[in-house]
């Protein structure tokens, strides 16, 4: 089965919580931007000082930053056999990125995957999610600033990756379970 992974798809799709599941399931790390930037911002590094503010604002961090950031992670011994990318790539920059990183190592991605949700089904989520996890950037206008540079910046990717014949598309709405099935499904089809 295909190894070398990345989720897409718009903010409260499910992304962090298939991610989690997918990894468990696969054997493979889980590795998400999101929150390697979350725990830099709460360790109060350098890193996450220069993030907080794009990510308070809904912003997307800037590219060189975020790809120097996940270069470092994919250089670890454990994402060697295989990884599943939670929310990078985000920009044209970053697919570009991280082509040129696997092919550095005569590599490449074998399946991206969208997780599709519609948007008021997902600013109902996050706003949920909201009530319980305090995150600064669930507030109802940030949250939708992430959907609107969602659509512009990071909702073409698809396209891209289906040229190339590596895309799958999943629904992301139904039961927690349920979707992970829909995406182990479509792994094996792939
Ligand atoms: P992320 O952490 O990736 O935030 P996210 O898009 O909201 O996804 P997340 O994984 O948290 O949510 P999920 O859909 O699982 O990014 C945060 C910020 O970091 C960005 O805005 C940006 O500033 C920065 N950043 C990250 N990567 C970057 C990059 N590559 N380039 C530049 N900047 C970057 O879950 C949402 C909610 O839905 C949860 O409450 C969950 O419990 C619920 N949920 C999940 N599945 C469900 C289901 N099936 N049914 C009902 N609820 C469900």
């Amino acid at each position: 089965m295909s190894r070398r992974l990345v989720l897409l798809g718009p903010p409260g799709a499910g992304k962090g919580t298939q991610a989690a599941r997918l990894s468990a399931e696969l054997g493979i790390p889980a590795i998400s931007t999101g929150d390697i930037f979350r725990s830099n911002v709460a360790e109060r590094t350098e890193l996450g000082r220069r993030a907080q503010r794009y990510m308070d604002a809904g912003e997307y961090v800037p590219d060189e930053i975020t790809n120097a950031m996940v270069r470092d992670r994919l250089a670890r011994e454990d994402a060697a056999e295989g990884f599943l990318l939670d929310g990078y790539p985000r920009t044209l920059d970053q697919v570009r990125e991280l082509d040129d990183m696997l092919a550095a190592n005569g590599l490449a991605l074998d399946a991206v995957i969208e997780l599709t949700a519609d948007d008021e089904v997902v600013v109902q989520r996050l706003l949920g999610r909201a009530a319980e996890q305090n995150r600064a950037d669930d507030t109802d206008v940030v949250i939708r600033r992430r959907l609107e540079v969602y659509h512009d910046q990071t909702a073409p990717l698809a396209d891209h990756y289906a040229e190339r014949g590596i895309l799958a598309r999943v629904d992301g709405i139904g039961a927690v379970e349920e979707v992970t099935e829909r995406l182990l499904g479509a792994l094996h089809a792939g």
